[in-house]
């Protein structure tokens, strides 16, 4: 089932909350900062380590750390597109940014899983087609895989929240 709510996604209680990260993994502004301070080092830990091991993180990928303070089990950090008017296959990579979160999450077990508006901040995706992509895409994996159980939208803003709901509710 599908969720939409406002709020602030680190204060969900889900098995993974979703961040929006860039390919460095080593933290940054919006959502990603906001992750980062309330979750604590644990976290910016982890990312080194996975650094470490497959350096950067390419636009669409996802990896997983612990959530360190958060009420959360888990961190699912993937890197959205830049937004560049279209003309970067940004869909498919915005959308590969939902398949792979999703998939990680079913790997690790996690039943309900939260996810920020991907892009739609510093990336300058367009809010209305980043909400298309977001619900087409979780609505396609839950229905061909069951699971996970819950996928929550969190929006931090009212636009992003009354378009999903709209999506969602059709
Ligand atoms: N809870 C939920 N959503 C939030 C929160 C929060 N606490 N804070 C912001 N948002 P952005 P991007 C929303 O800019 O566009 C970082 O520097 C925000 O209103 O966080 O993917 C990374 O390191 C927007 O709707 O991410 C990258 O460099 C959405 O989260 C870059 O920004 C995404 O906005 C990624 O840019």
């Amino acid at each position: 089932m599908i969720e939409v709510i406002k709020g602030d996604i680190t204060k969900v209680h889900a098995d993974a909350i979703v961040n929006a990260a860039n390919s460095s993994l080593l933290g940054g502004g919006g959502v990603d900062g906001a992750i980062h301070r309330a979750g604590g080092p644990a976290i910016l830990e982890d990312c080194r380590k996975i650094r470490a091991r497959q350096g950067e993180c390419k636009t669409g990928d996802a990896v997983i750390t612990t959530a360190g303070n958060l009420p959360a089990k888990f961190v699912i950090h993937t890197v959205g597109p830049v937004w560049n008017g279209g003309t970067k296959n940004e869909a498919e990579k915005l959308a590969n940014c939902y398949k792979h979160s999703l998939e990680l999450a079913v790997e690790n077990k996690c039943d309900t899983v939260a996810f920020p508006n991907i892009s739609t901040g510093i990336y300058g995706y367009p809010k209305d087609q980043a909400a298309e992509i977001a619900v087409k895409t979780v609505t396609e994996f839950l229905n061909e895989h069951k699971k996970p159980g819950k996928v929550i939208f969190v929006c931090f803003d009212e636009d992003s929240y009354s378009i999903i709901k709209s999506l969602i509710h059709h």
